[in-house]
């Protein structure tokens, strides 16, 4: 089953939305594997963005992901990636369609509020990189007959 990583930002748990992005990905059908409540490093940031060091946003960017605890969340489900991504909305929220998450809650793509990866490799890498492999639960969730065809 595909999974994919989900970084509840330093603004949405500064604003109090992390039950409210919480509940619009269990809504949408996504099953919860692993889940924390954590302060991210310089190194962990600046891992995690690697492919974004040479742009001028990276700085800013590495900043605004350390400064206040953030909820990590893996998440599994039938095309975890992108359906996550669309629950999401656009990475700039001025473009993000009203229903999304970034649509709904957000004005700037320096806050907007959730991290989901982009693709099924990258997904099992920041899976990799944000969790050890014994905080990540298999289990059966009663409802999944009727979520998962
Ligand atoms: P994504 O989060 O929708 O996948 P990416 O292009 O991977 O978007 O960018 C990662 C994050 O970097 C964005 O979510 C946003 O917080 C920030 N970011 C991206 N582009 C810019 C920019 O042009 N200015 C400021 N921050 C940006
Ligand atoms: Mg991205």
């Amino acid at each position: 089953m595909e999974r994919t990583l989900i970084i509840i930002k330093p603004d949405g748990v500064q604003r109090g939305l992390v039950g409210e992005i919480i509940r619009r990905f269990e809504q949408r059908g996504l099953r919860i594997v692993g889940m924390k409540f954590m302060q991210v490093s310089r190194e962990l940031a600046e891992q995690h963005y690697a492919i974004h060091r040479e742009k001028p946003f990276f700085g800013s960017l590495v900043d605004y992901i350390t400064s206040s605890p953030v909820v990590v969340m893996a998440l599994e489900g039938t095309n975890a990636v992108q359906n996550a991504r669309n629950t999401i909305g656009a990475t700039r929220p001025s473009e993000a369609t009203p229903g999304s998450i970034r649509g709904d809650f957000a004005l700037e793509i320096g806050r907007n509020l959730v991290h989901g990866s982009d693709s099924v490799e990258n997904g099992a890498a920041e899976i990799a990189l944000w969790f050890k492999p014994e905080e990540l639960i298999a289990w059966e969730r009663h409802t999944d007959r009727w979520i998962f065809e």
